[in-house]
């Protein structure tokens, strides 16, 4: 069952980060977009759908996972909304814009004792998101009228 605060519905611009996830990780959405986020929606991990706007305007659909937060284990203090697309990108993604919808939550936001554990970590996210939007009830979502 997708149930409330979900499904929840932003879209952000694409900025640069603080240079540590690169390709691996995500890409953090505007500060606007946090400062709209529902109480409702804990510092936690979350999955869902993201659809890049691009110039050329192709306005594709990914899998994602959602990190919301203060990063803990890298004692960073400002709340941002981190998008990681389950997708291999050619080129940075840098100021283009990203609708998407959050479906549900995975686990709460933590600290790790090692880099290692992170990216562990991580890995189990995403093979859980996976799994979870391979479900009728969020691919219903594919076709939802916010993503025109
Ligand atoms: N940062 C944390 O401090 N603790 C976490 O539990 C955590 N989980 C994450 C889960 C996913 C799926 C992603 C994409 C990121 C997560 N991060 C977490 C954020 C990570 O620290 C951040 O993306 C990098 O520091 C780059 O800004
Ligand atoms: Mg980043």
């Amino acid at each position: 069952m997708i149930k409330s605060p979900f499904p929840y519905f932003t879209l952000g611009i694409i900025v640069r980060g603080f240079g540590r996830g690169s390709k691996e990780l995500g890409c953090p959405t505007d500060e606007t977009t946090v400062e709209k986020l529902p109480s409702s929606i804990d510092e936690g991990v979350y999955y869902g759908w993201a659809q890049l706007l691009t110039k050329n305007n192709s306005n594709k659909l990914y899998k994602m996972v959602a990190s919301v937060g203060r990063n803990p284990f890298y004692n960073v203090k400002t709340k941002t909304l981190e998008t990681h697309l389950m997708h291999e990108f050619k080129h940075d993604l840098y100021g283009e814009k990203l609708k998407i919808v959050l479906l549900g939550e995975i686990r709460k936001m933590t600290t790790f004792r090692n880099t290692n554990e992170l990216v562990m970590a991580i890995r189990n996210d995403i093979s859980k998101a996976h799994h979870e939007l391979d479900s009728d009830q969020c691919r219903q979502y594919l076709n939802h009228p916010f993503f025109y």
